[in-house]
């Protein structure tokens, strides 16, 4: 709106004619120019504090559009008072969850959404959520209703006060309770916190929390070394970057889900896996590779069983047996890492058999430098295990590599 009208003025004023009236209406021009020019600054002001956002929140999502209403609703009532923006990051829920956040938005410039598409997983969705935002301070919460957002102001208040960079919603602290699960979930959980201990604070209580809030600065120190695997977001961060989060846990009670369904399925133990895997020896070997490797290793299982089974008994020849297990493994791995080492990524649909046939590609191009490095090897007076070996690992590089970028990496064509 306001530049048309400043460029307006000033068109007005060059137009008008070279008399002697020109000084004093140029003059008078110029005035209301300053005029606009200042109620532009003051109105600029005004956006500006409006925009000017205390606290940033931001909500994973996958499936929650029975929620989303409800949670800003309440979150809008626990906030009174603070200034607030609130960012849901969606991935793609077949729900529509993020048309239902758009409606929100309509009637709230202070609730947005970010749809991601071709993509999952809650840390990474965090993570992109905290980057979209910009206050000083950002909470991270489930859309589910299962943290209390009535803990945020005490989590805020607990955070201005400084020298501390984080306030986590604690179940497992003096007066923290973790509600309705089962004996088998809260053993799950009790088992997942002490094995976290290999790389967060033996002091922090509940490092499985999924509700937070962080120091802006104190999230961008480490945001570069995240891994951003799977559920667990918090242990990521405290296991992140060169100086030691200082923390606090504030006790809350773990609600039930409000609508819809829990995500936690039984991939979720393997993300957790990568992640701590990732975090201890992921500067040298990546989880992914590491992923990969276990996979490859289970490969060479079903090919030997695939390979017993058709020329033991003398169904084929053993030319014949090798190629078919080799396919038959191939087929297996390609499945298994689209299930685990690229759960993010995962290939459906067409782009699933244009996958299958990629990685089979890679994997013989693999296969055939895995048998040329090895032979090179043994025909230069090195054993035949550490031979085989070597050859395996080059393959296993390769394939992964090059599948990574083939097979996985690349959305279209
Ligand atoms: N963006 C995104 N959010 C997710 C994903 N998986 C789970 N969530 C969200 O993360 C939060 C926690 O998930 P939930 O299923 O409640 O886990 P639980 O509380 O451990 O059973 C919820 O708000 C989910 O909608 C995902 O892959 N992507
Ligand atoms: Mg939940």
């Amino acid at each position: 709106m306001t530049p048309p009208q400043t460029a307006e003025l000033a068109s007005t004023s060059t137009d008008w004619p070279a008399t002697d009236m020109m000084v004093d209406s140029a003059t008078t021009a110029s005035a209301s120019i300053s005029a606009v020019d200042r109620a532009v600054d003051i109105a600029g002001d005004a956006d500006r504090a409006v925009l000017a956002r205390e606290l940033s929140i931001v909500v994973p999502t996958f499936n929650e559009s029975a929620n989303v209403a409800e949670l800003t609703r309440r979150l809008g009532e626990a906030l009174r008072g603070i200034a607030w923006e609130l960012v849901y990051v969606d991935d793609d829920s077949p729900d529509h969850t993020a048309e239902a956040v758009r409606q929100l938005a309509q009637n709230d410039a202070r609730v947005r959404v970010i749809q991601r598409i071709g993509r999952r997983g809650l840390s990474s969705a965090c993570v992109e959520g905290v980057l979209a935002t910009s206050a000083p301070f950002v909470a991270v919460m489930d859309a589910d209703l299962q943290h209390d957002e009535r803990l945020l102001p005490a989590m805020l208040q607990t955070l201005r006060r400084g020298g501390l960079d984080i306030a986590i919603g604690s179940r497992y602290v003096d007066g923290g309770q973790i509600g309705e699960w089962d004996e088998q979930r809260a053993t799950i959980s009790r088992l997942a916190t002490r094995v976290s201990h290999a790389v967060v604070p033996a002091a922090l209580k509940d490092p499985m929390s999924g509700f937070f809030m962080i120091r802006r600065e104190a999230f961008m120190d480490r945001v570069h070394s995240l891994s951003a695997l799977g559920f667990k977001i918090l242990v990521d961060l405290f296991a992140s970057g060169t100086q030691p989060l200082r923390f606090i846990e504030l006790p809350y009670a773990f609600r039930a889900r409000h609508a819809g369904q829990s995500k936690l399925d039984s991939h979720v133990a393997w993300d957790y896996g990568m992640l701590l895997i990732d975090k201890l020896i992921g500067r040298w070997i990546p989880a992914r590779f590491v992923s990969f490797g276990l996979i490859g290793s289970a490969g060479v299982i079903v090919h030997m069983a695939v390979l017993a089974a058709l020329f033991k008994p003398g169904l084929v020849s053993f030319q014949l047996g090798q190629a078919l297990a080799a396919a038959v493994a191939m087929v297996f791995n390609f499945f298994v890492n689209n299930l685990l080492t690229y759960r993010d990524q995962r290939l459906r649909g067409a782009r699933l058999l244009r996958g299958l046939a990629s990685f089979m590609l890679v994997c013989s191009v693999g296969a055939v430098a895995n048998v040329g490095v090895a032979q090179f090897l043994f025909s230069h007076e090195q054993g035949w295990v550490p031979a085989a070996l070597i050859g395996i690992v080059v393959a296993a590089v390769w394939n992964f590599a090059t599948s990574s970028f083939y097979t996985w990496g690349r959305r279209s064509g």
